[in-house]
């Protein structure tokens, strides 16, 4: 077995408490465990966009290309492309993947590319200091909208289901266990899986309380059956008040791009 040492000699920057920490320990577990199953971490390679999420390659000693904002996708699916025996694994912001490279992530869910993205969902541009994003809730007071957005958010699981995705999951940064469940099954997956963490911004965006109240994990929920994941993925719009269901919503094999 390799000798796993996943640390860096990078200093973390995150603001203590960020749900970030949550991310970087639950796919540090991961990716030990996948050594111990034989995978040899050189063949894993991290990629990652622009925002306080990017940071987490800084924080991981595994292969990784820091892109630039919005464009994790297709640094990730070229890396498969030119590799297909590697593991890519994209970590991404919602002002990354779910607004500026939003395109990206439509045609790679669309044609099934065999790449795995966790996307730091903390509805928020963090880096940049709290401007509202694509998940960010109608009234949402931020930075460029003081008198609070008069904007709807978009429910990106919805959008993943409709453009193809083949595996689809959603966590929180509270719930370490539930994460490190969801990433392993989503790196393993073959084809595009998107797991979506609800991952607090404490400083501008700090939602423990509202999350820790409404969230459940699925249970008996088969994952195979498209309408019922629809519903699932419905039940909770990023707006409304409802509970908000946590696990793996759809999940189907498909012959992937890199695989015809
Ligand atoms: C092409 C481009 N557009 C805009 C920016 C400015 N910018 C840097 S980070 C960022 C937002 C990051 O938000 P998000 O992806 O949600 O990441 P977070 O900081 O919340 O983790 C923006 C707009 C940039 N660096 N490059
Ligand atoms: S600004 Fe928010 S997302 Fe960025 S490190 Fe601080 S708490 Fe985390
Ligand atoms: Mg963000």
């Amino acid at each position: 077995m390799e000798n796993v040492n996943l640390g860096t000699y990078a200093s973390n920057t995150w603001c203590p408490g960020c749900g970030n920490f949550a991310i970087l320990n639950a796919i540090k577990a991961v990716l030990k465990s996948l050594s111990e199953e034989g995978i040899s971490l050189e063949n894993v390679v991290l990629v990652s966009g622009i925002g306080c999420h990017a940071k987490i390659v800084d924080y991981l000693n595994v292969n990784s290309f820091y892109s630039i904002h919005g464009r994790v996708v297709p640094a990730a699916e070229g890396i498969k492309i030119a590799r297909s025996g590697l593991k890519v694994i994209g970590f991404s912001g919602d002002g990354d993947s779910y607004g500026e490279g939003l395109e990206h992530l439509i045609f790679s869910a669309k044609r099934d590319i065999d790449i795995t993205m966790i996307i730091h969902n903390n509805r928020v541009y963090g880096l940049t200091t709290g401007q509202y994003t694509p998940t960010s809730p109608l009234g949402y007071r931020g930075r460029s909208t003081p008198k609070g957005t008069t904007e709807y958010p978009i429910n990106p699981l919805e959008l993943m289901l409709s453009s193809g995705a083949s595996f689809i999951a959603r966590g929180t940064s509270h719930g370490m266990e539930l994460l490190k469940k969801i990433f392993k099954e989503a790196i393993m997956h073959k084809g595009f899986s998107l797991v979506d963490v609800l991952q607090v911004c404490v400083t501008y965006y700090n939602m423990y309380e509202y999350y820790d109240k409404r969230v459940y994990e699925l249970e008996g929920h088969d994952p195979a059956d498209y309408s019922k994941a629809l519903t699932k993925i419905r039940e909770w719009d990023y707006n409304n008040d409802s509970r908000i269901p946590l696990g793996v919503f759809y999940k189907k094999s498909l012959a992937t791009h890199t695989q015809v």
